[in-house]
Protein backbone atom coordinates (compact mmCIF):
# COMPACT_ATOMS: atom_id res chain seq x y z
CA UNK A 1 0.00 0.00 0.00
CA UNK A 2 1.30 3.26 -0.71
CA UNK A 3 2.06 6.24 1.97
CA UNK A 4 0.02 9.65 2.09
CA UNK A 5 2.14 12.66 1.35
CA UNK A 6 4.31 14.67 3.53
CA UNK A 7 4.98 18.38 2.82
CA UNK A 8 8.67 18.67 3.30
CA UNK A 9 10.13 21.64 5.32
CA UNK A 10 11.51 23.19 8.70
CA UNK A 11 8.67 21.79 10.72
CA UNK A 12 9.56 18.44 10.02
CA UNK A 13 11.20 17.80 13.53
CA UNK A 14 13.06 13.98 12.78
CA UNK A 15 12.51 11.14 10.61
CA UNK A 16 9.61 9.86 12.63
CA UNK A 17 7.86 12.50 11.39
CA UNK A 18 8.78 11.38 7.60
CA UNK A 19 5.43 9.37 8.10
CA UNK A 20 4.56 9.16 4.07
CA UNK A 21 5.83 10.32 0.53
CA UNK A 22 7.98 13.53 0.79
CA UNK A 23 6.57 16.07 -1.40
CA UNK A 24 8.22 19.29 -2.05
CA UNK A 25 6.93 23.16 -3.25
CA UNK A 26 6.72 24.42 -6.49
CA UNK A 27 10.26 25.77 -6.86
CA UNK A 28 11.98 23.34 -4.99
CA UNK A 29 15.17 22.43 -6.83
CA UNK A 30 17.40 19.82 -5.08
CA UNK A 31 18.43 16.76 -6.79
CA UNK A 32 16.62 14.54 -3.97
CA UNK A 33 12.96 16.67 -4.98
CA UNK A 34 13.90 15.63 -8.49
CA UNK A 35 14.84 11.94 -8.24
CA UNK A 36 12.79 10.37 -5.20
CA UNK A 37 9.89 9.29 -6.76
CA UNK A 38 7.14 7.65 -5.60
CA UNK A 39 8.11 4.36 -6.65
CA UNK A 40 11.81 4.60 -4.77
CA UNK A 41 10.64 5.96 -1.98
CA UNK A 42 8.35 2.87 -1.83
CA UNK A 43 11.16 1.13 -2.38
CA UNK A 44 13.37 2.47 0.23
CA UNK A 45 11.30 3.91 2.76
CA UNK A 46 11.80 1.37 5.26
CA UNK A 47 14.99 -0.01 4.09
CA UNK A 48 18.04 0.39 5.96
CA UNK A 49 22.17 0.38 4.96
CA UNK A 50 24.75 -2.28 6.00
CA UNK A 51 25.22 -0.11 9.21
CA UNK A 52 21.24 0.53 10.04
CA UNK A 53 21.39 3.49 8.41
CA UNK A 54 17.54 4.26 7.47
CA UNK A 55 17.26 5.59 4.11
CA UNK A 56 14.60 8.29 5.42
CA UNK A 57 17.61 9.72 7.70
CA UNK A 58 19.87 9.62 4.59
CA UNK A 59 17.19 12.19 2.72
CA UNK A 60 16.42 14.15 5.47
CA UNK A 61 18.72 16.95 5.36
CA UNK A 62 16.68 17.84 1.82
CA UNK A 63 13.58 16.96 2.79
CA UNK A 64 14.30 19.66 5.67
CA UNK A 65 16.10 21.78 4.10
CA UNK A 66 14.34 23.10 0.55
CA UNK A 67 17.49 25.04 -0.02
CA UNK A 68 18.81 21.86 -0.76
CA UNK A 69 21.45 21.83 -3.60
CA UNK A 70 21.40 18.37 -3.36
CA UNK A 71 19.94 17.02 0.18
CA UNK A 72 21.20 13.39 0.69
CA UNK A 73 24.12 12.16 2.45
CA UNK A 74 25.43 8.31 2.92
CA UNK A 75 25.03 7.26 5.75
CA UNK A 76 28.21 4.72 5.13
CA UNK A 77 29.78 2.88 1.94
CA UNK A 78 27.27 0.98 2.00
CA UNK A 79 24.27 3.75 1.60
CA UNK A 80 25.51 3.84 -2.20
CA UNK A 81 25.10 0.02 -2.92
CA UNK A 82 22.03 -0.23 -1.15
CA UNK A 83 20.29 2.75 -2.31
CA UNK A 84 21.74 3.04 -5.77
CA UNK A 85 18.31 3.77 -7.68
CA UNK A 86 18.86 7.33 -6.01
CA UNK A 87 22.13 7.51 -5.56
CA UNK A 88 23.00 6.61 -9.56
CA UNK A 89 20.97 9.40 -10.26
CA UNK A 90 22.30 11.95 -8.02
CA UNK A 91 25.84 10.97 -9.23
CA UNK A 92 25.17 10.61 -13.04
CA UNK A 93 23.90 14.44 -12.45
CA UNK A 94 25.82 15.86 -10.41
CA UNK A 95 29.46 14.62 -11.50
CA UNK A 96 28.45 13.44 -15.36
CA UNK A 97 29.60 9.83 -13.64
CA UNK A 98 27.74 6.49 -14.82
CA UNK A 99 27.51 3.21 -13.20
CA UNK A 100 30.18 1.69 -15.27
CA UNK A 101 32.83 4.37 -15.11
CA UNK A 102 35.79 4.48 -13.42
CA UNK A 103 37.68 7.01 -10.99
CA UNK A 104 41.28 6.80 -10.75
CA UNK A 105 43.67 9.37 -8.52
CA UNK A 106 46.30 10.82 -9.35
CA UNK A 107 47.75 13.22 -6.60
CA UNK A 108 51.58 13.60 -8.43
CA UNK A 109 52.33 17.80 -7.72
CA UNK A 110 54.90 17.57 -10.32
CA UNK A 111 51.98 16.89 -13.24
CA UNK A 112 50.83 20.29 -12.53
CA UNK A 113 51.46 23.23 -15.11
CA UNK A 114 50.85 26.39 -13.02
CA UNK A 115 53.69 28.70 -13.90
CA UNK A 116 54.04 31.30 -11.04
CA UNK A 117 51.49 34.47 -11.75
CA UNK A 118 53.17 37.97 -12.51
CA UNK A 119 53.47 39.90 -9.42
CA UNK A 120 50.63 42.35 -10.16
CA UNK A 121 48.23 38.79 -10.48
CA UNK A 122 49.92 37.24 -7.28
CA UNK A 123 49.20 40.41 -5.62
CA UNK A 124 45.29 39.93 -5.92
CA UNK A 125 45.02 36.15 -4.32
CA UNK A 126 44.63 36.68 -0.63
CA UNK A 127 44.97 32.81 0.18
CA UNK A 128 45.25 29.17 -1.06
CA UNK A 129 43.75 26.11 0.27
CA UNK A 130 43.28 22.74 -0.71
CA UNK A 131 41.18 19.96 1.25
CA UNK A 132 40.32 16.50 0.37
CA UNK A 133 37.62 14.39 2.12
CA UNK A 134 39.02 11.21 4.01
CA UNK A 135 36.94 8.09 5.74
CA UNK A 136 37.96 5.17 6.99
CA UNK A 137 37.13 1.85 5.52
CA UNK A 138 35.20 -0.01 8.52
CA UNK A 139 33.12 2.38 9.54
CA UNK A 140 29.85 4.27 8.84
CA UNK A 141 29.75 7.52 7.79
CA UNK A 142 29.18 10.85 9.82
CA UNK A 143 25.09 10.26 10.18
CA UNK A 144 25.68 6.95 10.86
CA UNK A 145 28.66 6.37 13.51
CA UNK A 146 28.04 5.85 16.91
CA UNK A 147 30.06 7.94 19.70
CA UNK A 148 31.95 5.20 20.27
CA UNK A 149 33.17 4.69 16.71
CA UNK A 150 33.60 8.61 16.47
CA UNK A 151 36.34 8.50 19.65
CA UNK A 152 38.16 5.19 17.88
CA UNK A 153 38.54 7.09 14.56
CA UNK A 154 39.69 10.20 16.63
CA UNK A 155 42.29 7.98 18.81
CA UNK A 156 43.41 6.74 14.85
CA UNK A 157 43.88 9.61 13.51
CA UNK A 158 45.69 11.32 15.93
CA UNK A 159 47.90 8.23 16.08
CA UNK A 160 48.76 8.61 12.72
CA UNK A 161 49.32 12.25 12.92
CA UNK A 162 51.78 12.23 15.75
CA UNK A 163 54.46 10.14 13.04
CA UNK A 164 54.37 13.24 10.95
CA UNK A 165 57.91 14.72 11.07
CA UNK A 166 59.51 17.86 9.46
CA UNK A 167 57.33 21.02 8.44
CA UNK A 168 54.14 18.42 9.05
CA UNK A 169 54.68 17.75 12.21
CA UNK A 170 52.05 19.26 14.88
CA UNK A 171 49.64 18.89 17.79
CA UNK A 172 46.12 18.08 18.16
CA UNK A 173 43.48 20.03 20.08
CA UNK A 174 39.87 18.14 20.69
CA UNK A 175 37.01 20.86 20.57
CA UNK A 176 35.55 19.37 23.42
CA UNK A 177 37.42 21.76 26.04
CA UNK A 178 38.33 24.13 23.57
CA UNK A 179 37.81 27.56 25.62
CA UNK A 180 35.55 29.54 23.19
CA UNK A 181 38.00 32.39 22.65
CA UNK A 182 41.01 30.30 20.81
CA UNK A 183 37.58 28.18 18.93
CA UNK A 184 36.15 31.68 17.50
CA UNK A 185 39.97 32.89 16.61
CA UNK A 186 40.37 29.44 14.86
CA UNK A 187 37.12 29.83 13.03
CA UNK A 188 37.85 33.37 11.86
CA UNK A 189 41.02 32.25 10.92
CA UNK A 190 39.61 29.93 8.67
CA UNK A 191 41.32 27.51 10.22
CA UNK A 192 38.43 25.10 12.07
CA UNK A 193 35.16 24.36 10.81
CA UNK A 194 32.26 26.44 11.55
CA UNK A 195 29.54 24.54 13.75
CA UNK A 196 25.34 24.29 13.66
CA UNK A 197 25.33 24.10 9.88
CA UNK A 198 22.08 23.44 9.57
CA UNK A 199 22.46 20.39 6.35
CA UNK A 200 24.44 18.57 8.64
CA UNK A 201 22.24 18.49 11.51
CA UNK A 202 19.54 17.22 9.94
CA UNK A 203 20.94 13.98 9.00
CA UNK A 204 22.51 13.30 12.35
CA UNK A 205 25.99 14.78 11.73
CA UNK A 206 26.17 16.87 14.08
CA UNK A 207 25.21 14.32 17.12
CA UNK A 208 26.68 14.69 20.51
CA UNK A 209 29.08 17.95 19.40
CA UNK A 210 32.11 18.40 20.42
CA UNK A 211 32.60 15.00 21.52
CA UNK A 212 35.10 13.05 19.38
CA UNK A 213 36.18 16.34 17.31
CA UNK A 214 39.23 18.16 16.94
CA UNK A 215 41.84 19.19 14.55
CA UNK A 216 45.47 18.76 14.21
CA UNK A 217 47.65 21.37 12.83
CA UNK A 218 51.27 22.16 12.62
CA UNK A 219 52.99 24.89 13.68
CA UNK A 220 52.95 27.46 11.00
CA UNK A 221 48.83 26.43 10.21
CA UNK A 222 49.47 25.53 6.85
CA UNK A 223 48.16 21.94 7.44
CA UNK A 224 45.58 21.05 9.86
CA UNK A 225 43.47 17.94 9.57
CA UNK A 226 40.08 18.24 10.68
CA UNK A 227 38.81 15.26 12.84
CA UNK A 228 34.88 13.97 12.41
CA UNK A 229 33.00 17.18 11.00
CA UNK A 230 31.36 16.01 7.70
CA UNK A 231 33.82 13.31 6.92
CA UNK A 232 35.96 12.00 9.16
CA UNK A 233 39.32 13.09 8.20
CA UNK A 234 39.39 16.81 6.20
CA UNK A 235 43.50 16.86 4.85
CA UNK A 236 44.22 20.71 4.84
CA UNK A 237 46.94 22.47 3.23
CA UNK A 238 46.45 26.33 3.15
CA UNK A 239 48.52 29.22 3.40
CA UNK A 240 48.90 33.18 2.64
CA UNK A 241 49.44 34.44 -1.28
CA UNK A 242 49.51 32.19 -4.23
CA UNK A 243 51.63 29.30 -4.24
CA UNK A 244 49.20 26.88 -5.53
CA UNK A 245 52.32 24.23 -6.45
CA UNK A 246 53.55 24.33 -2.64
CA UNK A 247 50.02 24.41 -1.41
CA UNK A 248 49.09 20.82 -3.18
CA UNK A 249 52.86 19.38 -2.96
CA UNK A 250 52.20 19.83 1.18
CA UNK A 251 48.62 18.16 0.93
CA UNK A 252 49.78 15.47 -1.24
CA UNK A 253 52.90 14.81 1.04
CA UNK A 254 50.31 14.35 3.96
CA UNK A 255 47.53 12.85 2.67
CA UNK A 256 49.66 10.19 1.15
CA UNK A 257 51.58 9.56 4.78
CA UNK A 258 48.32 8.85 6.38
CA UNK A 259 47.33 6.60 3.76
CA UNK A 260 50.20 4.73 4.23
CA UNK A 261 49.27 4.27 7.61
CA UNK A 262 45.15 4.38 7.61
CA UNK A 263 43.04 2.25 5.10
CA UNK A 264 40.24 4.82 3.67
CA UNK A 265 36.96 3.90 2.51
CA UNK A 266 37.49 3.80 -1.38
CA UNK A 267 36.33 2.02 -4.66
CA UNK A 268 37.13 1.41 -8.24
CA UNK A 269 34.08 3.42 -9.14
CA UNK A 270 33.73 6.25 -6.80
CA UNK A 271 37.25 6.79 -5.97
CA UNK A 272 37.57 8.20 -1.93
CA UNK A 273 33.72 7.75 -0.21
CA UNK A 274 32.70 10.59 1.47
CA UNK A 275 29.11 11.51 2.86
CA UNK A 276 27.89 13.86 0.60
CA UNK A 277 27.85 12.14 -2.81
CA UNK A 278 29.20 16.07 -4.00
CA UNK A 279 32.77 14.92 -2.63
CA UNK A 280 32.95 11.77 -4.46
CA UNK A 281 36.11 10.61 -6.29
CA UNK A 282 38.80 13.09 -5.06
CA UNK A 283 37.00 14.92 -2.44
CA UNK A 284 39.24 17.84 -3.02
CA UNK A 285 38.54 21.49 -3.27
CA UNK A 286 41.34 23.61 -4.56
CA UNK A 287 40.64 27.47 -3.62
CA UNK A 288 42.06 30.61 -3.71
CA UNK A 289 40.35 33.77 -1.95
CA UNK A 290 40.87 36.37 -4.87
CA UNK A 291 40.30 40.07 -4.97
CA UNK A 292 37.76 40.41 -8.75
CA UNK A 293 35.67 43.58 -7.61
CA UNK A 294 35.49 44.86 -11.21
CA UNK A 295 34.39 41.47 -12.83
CA UNK A 296 32.13 40.49 -9.40
CA UNK A 297 30.19 43.74 -10.79
CA UNK A 298 29.01 41.68 -14.10
CA UNK A 299 27.16 38.79 -12.51
CA UNK A 300 26.45 36.84 -15.92
CA UNK A 301 30.04 37.21 -17.30
CA UNK A 302 31.36 36.19 -13.64
CA UNK A 303 29.25 33.06 -13.97
CA UNK A 304 30.17 32.30 -17.83
CA UNK A 305 33.92 32.71 -16.79
CA UNK A 306 33.25 30.12 -14.04
CA UNK A 307 31.45 27.63 -16.20
CA UNK A 308 33.34 27.38 -18.93
CA UNK A 309 36.61 26.43 -16.46
CA UNK A 310 34.86 24.32 -13.96
CA UNK A 311 35.40 26.33 -11.00
CA UNK A 312 32.69 27.30 -8.57
CA UNK A 313 31.99 30.78 -6.76
CA UNK A 314 31.51 30.87 -2.82
CA UNK A 315 31.80 33.31 -0.55
CA UNK A 316 35.17 33.86 2.10
CA UNK A 317 33.16 32.31 5.24
CA UNK A 318 32.52 29.11 3.82
CA UNK A 319 29.66 27.54 1.87
CA UNK A 320 26.51 29.36 1.51
CA UNK A 321 28.33 33.05 3.27
CA UNK A 322 28.83 35.85 1.28
CA UNK A 323 31.38 37.82 -0.22
CA UNK A 324 33.06 40.85 1.94
CA UNK A 325 35.12 43.59 0.31
CA UNK A 326 34.95 41.76 -3.22
CA UNK A 327 37.22 38.66 -2.55
CA UNK A 328 35.60 35.28 -3.58
CA UNK A 329 36.42 31.79 -3.57
CA UNK A 330 36.88 30.46 -6.51
CA UNK A 331 37.41 26.68 -6.34
CA UNK A 332 37.11 23.33 -8.88
CA UNK A 333 33.73 22.41 -9.21
CA UNK A 334 34.10 18.84 -10.36
CA UNK A 335 35.47 16.24 -7.86
CA UNK A 336 34.58 12.63 -9.61
CA UNK A 337 36.21 11.57 -12.32
CA UNK A 338 38.98 13.61 -12.73
CA UNK A 339 42.36 13.08 -10.72
CA UNK A 340 43.46 15.31 -8.21
CA UNK A 341 46.15 16.81 -10.35
CA UNK A 342 43.06 17.77 -13.20
CA UNK A 343 41.03 19.64 -10.25
CA UNK A 344 43.88 21.31 -8.91
CA UNK A 345 44.51 22.70 -12.55
CA UNK A 346 41.13 23.33 -13.23
CA UNK A 347 40.93 25.75 -10.60
CA UNK A 348 44.42 26.99 -11.94
CA UNK A 349 42.91 27.97 -15.40
CA UNK A 350 40.02 29.10 -13.95
CA UNK A 351 41.30 32.05 -11.97
CA UNK A 352 44.33 32.69 -14.50
CA UNK A 353 40.98 33.82 -16.82
CA UNK A 354 39.07 35.32 -13.93
CA UNK A 355 42.72 37.82 -13.58
CA UNK A 356 43.02 38.33 -17.28
CA UNK A 357 39.30 39.90 -17.26
CA UNK A 358 39.87 42.16 -14.24
CA UNK A 359 43.04 43.42 -15.96
CA UNK A 360 40.90 44.16 -18.74
CA UNK A 361 38.38 46.00 -17.12
P1 LIG B 1 35.22 23.08 2.57
O1 LIG B 1 34.13 22.18 2.20
O2 LIG B 1 36.24 23.20 1.51
O3 LIG B 1 35.84 22.83 3.89
P2 LIG B 1 34.01 25.71 3.24
O4 LIG B 1 33.57 26.58 2.12
O5 LIG B 1 33.05 25.36 4.32
O6 LIG B 1 34.53 24.47 2.52
O7 LIG B 1 35.30 26.36 3.88
C1 LIG B 1 35.86 25.95 5.07
C2 LIG B 1 36.74 27.04 5.66
O8 LIG B 1 37.91 27.20 4.85
C3 LIG B 1 36.08 28.40 5.71
O9 LIG B 1 36.45 29.03 6.90
C4 LIG B 1 36.69 29.12 4.53
O10 LIG B 1 36.72 30.51 4.71
C5 LIG B 1 38.09 28.56 4.52
N1 LIG B 1 38.73 28.67 3.20
C6 LIG B 1 38.36 28.09 2.05
N2 LIG B 1 39.18 28.42 1.04
C7 LIG B 1 40.11 29.25 1.56
C8 LIG B 1 41.23 29.95 1.02
N3 LIG B 1 41.60 29.86 -0.25
N4 LIG B 1 41.95 30.73 1.89
C9 LIG B 1 41.61 30.84 3.18
N5 LIG B 1 40.58 30.20 3.74
C10 LIG B 1 39.83 29.41 2.95
C1 LIG C 1 23.01 20.72 -0.07
O1 LIG C 1 22.45 19.73 -0.55
O2 LIG C 1 22.89 21.86 -0.52
C2 LIG C 1 23.90 20.52 1.11
N1 LIG C 1 23.71 19.19 1.60
C3 LIG C 1 25.37 20.77 0.76
C4 LIG C 1 25.79 20.24 -0.56
C5 LIG C 1 27.23 20.62 -0.89
N2 LIG C 1 28.14 19.73 -0.35
C6 LIG C 1 28.91 19.95 0.71
O3 LIG C 1 28.94 21.00 1.33
N3 LIG C 1 29.68 18.96 1.06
Amino acid sequence: MSTPNVPCGLHLNSIDDLTGYPVFPEGTKSLLSKFNTREIWEKYKDKRDAYNVPYKLCIFSGVKNLDSGIGVYAGSHDSYKVFSDLMDQIIAYYHKHKPEDKHVSDMDASKLRCPPLMSDEAAMIVSTRIRVGRNLEGYPLAPGVTKEQRHEIMEKVVRACSTFVGDLKGTFYALEGMDEKTKNQLIADHFLFKEGDRFLEACGCNRDWPSGRGIFHNADKTFLVWVNEEDQLRIISMQKGADILAVFERLSRAANHIESVAKFSHDEHLGYITSCPTNLGTALRASVHIKLPKLAKRKDEFQAIADKYYVQIRGIHGEHSGSVGGVYDISNKRRLGRSEVQLVQDMYNGIKAMITREKEL
